[in-house]
């Protein structure tokens, strides 16, 4: 990286903020940005449309017309190479006559992995990568995670009371951070492809799970609920809308015997259950069902199958108990992002199986008491392997942000 500038790093932040704006509306393509700048003006700017095309590039040299020629262009993604539903972006680059292309990030596509920065430099044009990668990378998480590792970036977001507690067993949902926090908590959602809870937060709660912010109604996620047993009321918020936002309850087969028996009670499953440690099943969820009397559970009953479908509910033959290979059904579907909103359980479970990238802790003035659910994470108290990366106030609420470190 050699005449890197000021002002590039300027133009590229600019251009991770703008690519920021269509997160959670791409996939599976990244949200890429890209920026046309002569002269210190911006004659150009776009992000990857809405489902993934047109890409940034030809759309942000459309905007700049003629000013392209002799231009510098800023992109958080490596221009693609590969004829794909559109021709070549590095094409469509030096086809414009720009002399200049500051990346962000090299794309690991297979189709791309390079060659797009080889088509610009085999045309004559000066190209320098890795410009505020760090900051590229974490704007294209969702993405870079879905390619390298066949899984989404999975984001576990937490609201703690002040004495570090979720919530009260069974008592439904509990206010514990303010409106800034939750407007946060919705901006999240809009930003991400996929949301995910365990039955007993879906019992309890009957949460809606979607982004309530006006103007951004429409970006709310997939809602994926963990259900071994298929319990979700067909009468629930969550499957009384899903014509209008995807459901997918996640039932599989019945456990295999041998899983350790732990018998929260209905509102435990989620909830109370954060007390008890969570029993050492690998990446597999520590057994969330209630035998009855020591009766292993079976596969659902056709019965609510039948009436879920019938609200446009869909039934996922993903097993709830093998989180790895659910992630990959996931990334199969299409998801790379997932944010994993609770409960404490269903949270321990996505820890135990290393399978959290990023820990978002809201904390909260309020206190729950000892009866409350424990929270597995609390402020300045995460599983070791994770970095605080920022911290804020919203209102009176603390908010920190931790990072997988590898
Ligand atoms: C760019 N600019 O704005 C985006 C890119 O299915 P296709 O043909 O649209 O190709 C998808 C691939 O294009 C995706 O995997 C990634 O490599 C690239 N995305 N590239 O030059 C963009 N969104
Ligand atoms: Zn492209």
């Amino acid at each position: 990286m050699s005449g890197v500038t000021q002002d590039d790093a300027r133009f590229m932040a600019a251009a991770i903020r703008l690519c920021r704006r269509n997160l959670g509306l791409t996939a599976t393509n990244p949200s890429v940005a890209c920026l046309v700048v002569r002269d210190g003006v911006v004659l150009g700017a776009a992000v990857t449309a809405p489902g993934g095309r047109p890409h940034a590039e030809p759309q942000a040299l459309a905007e700049a017309g003629e000013g392209a020629r002799g231009a510098t262009v800023y992109v958080t993604l490596e221009p693609c190479s590969h004829h794909g539903r559109t021709p070549p972006c590095a094409d469509a680059l030096i086809a414009a006559g720009v002399v200049r292309v500051v990346v962000s990030v090299t794309d690991p596509d297979e189709r791309v992995a390079g060659r797009g920065l080889a088509m610009l430099r085999d045309a004559g044009i000066a190209v320098e990568t890795g410009v505020l990668e760090e900051e590229g990378r974490a704007a294209l998480a969702g993405y870079l995670m879905r390619q390298v590792r066949k899984r989404p970036h999975v984001t576990l977001k937490l609201a703690v009371s002040a004495d570090g507690m979720l919530g009260r067993p069974g008592a439904g949902q509990v206010a514990i951070t303010g409106p800034v926090a939750r407007g946060q908590v919705h901006v999240l959602r809009a930003e991400t492809d996929a949301i995910l809870v365990g039955i007993g937060t879906a019992l309890t709660d009957d949460p809606a799970l979607t982004c309530r912010l006006p103007g951004l109604e429409s970006r709310s996620p997939v809602r994926i609920v963990l259900d071994p047993r298929l319990e979700l009321p067909a009468t629930s918020r969550l499957a009384r809308t899903a014509r209008d936002v995807p459901v997918w309850v996640v039932a599989g087969e019945a456990p295999p015997s041998g899983l350790p028996a732990i018998s929260p009670s209905r509102g435990e499953i989620d909830g109370a259950a954060a007390s008890s440690p969570s029993t050492d099943t690998g990446s597999r969820l520590p057994h969330p069902i209630s035998p009855l009397e020591g009766e292993m559970a079976g596969r659902p009953e056709g019965g609510s199958a039948a009436r879920l479908q019938a609200a446009g509910v869909e039934i996922l033959p993903a097993d709830p108990y093998r989180l790895d290979a659910l992630l990959a059904a996931l990334a199969t579907r299409g998801i790379s992002s997932l944010l994993v909103e609770g409960g404490a359980r269903t949270a321990r479970s996505f820890l135990d199986a290393g399978l959290v990238d990023r820990i978002l802790l809201f904390t909260g003035l309020a206190a729950i008491g000892k009866d409350g659910v424990a929270s597995p994470c609390v402020s300045g108290r995460v599983p070791d392997g994770f970095s605080l990366r920022r911290t804020a106030r919203y209102g009176a609420d603390v908010f920190e942000e931790y990072e997988r470190d590898d």
